[in-house]
């Protein structure tokens, strides 16, 4: 897996992903963490919606038609990334188009958050369709980092119930055999502490786990990832990057715990970008 860069001011990453207007997710938070670490994005918006769908109504509109032009146009630009970002994706020919990206610009490192749901629940428009074309992406990844119910909706598990660290490690090597070479599960609680657990390519596991938090907020999983890829892309080997991202979203959500924020909109990621 190749991810350090020499030149820090010339890091490109390519990051498919859903864009809402209303509630801080996907897009709106990948965008400002991978900024903090002078990255700059391209981004590719899959579905545009009028704000996450944790709200108890929403509306969305897909974008696969207006992303293949879009890219054959970066394609003449001689676009070069040094890594790709996917996260929620919509119509099935998105799987495809993300697979002929990785070729075409013969990206060097591909990393994936399968977001399907999370708190032991499929997001309410998740369908089956969409889980099994995370199976297929996952195929293509170097790295992806599902929390603990994506990592059971992936593996057919059953999601109701969190998968103990026991259960996780039992079954990493199942989902290792899908293809992604190294798979960091956010989320994962053993007593009363919380974290990662992490398989590396090499066959090592290490687990990185600090006290638990007593709330929940949209937009954690894509804090973890674009943190995780912005050390790893400014010279972190992946414990180092799983050990700080994992610090880093403690940190932001001990944070939220302190304030009145409203929860429910999803985490205020700009007010922490400073702790990274
Ligand atoms: O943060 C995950 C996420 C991404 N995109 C959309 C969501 C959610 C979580 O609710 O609804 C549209």
């Amino acid at each position: 897996m190749k991810t350090k860069c020499s030149n820090k001011k010339d890091l490109n990453v390519i990051v498919m992903n859903d864009m809402c207007s209303y509630g801080k997710v996907s897009l709106t938070v990948n965008i400002p963490v991978l900024s903090a670490f002078s990255v700059k994005v391209s981004p590719l918006p899959t579905v545009l919606l009028s704000n996450h769908t944790q709200f108890s109504s929403f509306c969305a509109f897909d974008m696969t038609e207006y992303l293949f032009p879009i890219v054959e146009e970066l394609k003449k630009r001689n676009a070069v990334f040094n890594a790709f970002y996917i996260g929620w994706l919509g119509k099935v020919s998105q799987v495809d188009l993300a697979v002929s990206i990785i070729k075409d610009f013969n990206i060097p490192l591909t990393i994936v958050d399968p977001i399907l749901g999370d708190n032991e629940k499929l997001y309410s428009s998740i369908t089956d369709e969409q889980v099994s074309n995370m199976k297929k992406l996952i195929k293509h990844a170097d790295i992806i980092v599902p929390n603990t119910t994506e990592f059971s909706a992936l593996l057919g598990l059953p999601i109701d119930k969190k998968p103990s660290i026991e259960t996780i490690k039992e079954n990493i090597e199942t989902l290792r055999e899908y293809g992604p070479k190294n798979i960091v599960v956010t989320s994962v609680e053993e007593g009363d502490n919380v974290g990662t657990l992490c398989y590396c390519e090499d066959g090592s596991i290490f687990t990185h786990l600090l006290p638990k938090l007593p709330i929940h907020t949209p937009g954690t999983g894509d804090a973890f990832g674009s943190s995780l890829l912005g050390y790893l892309l400014t010279g972190d080997n992946l414990e180092t990057a799983t050990k700080k991202a994992t610090n880093f979203l403690h940190e932001a959500v001990s944070k939220v715990c302190e304030s009145d924020f409203d929860r429910s909109f999803g985490i205020p990621i700009e007010n922490y970008l400073h702790l990274l």
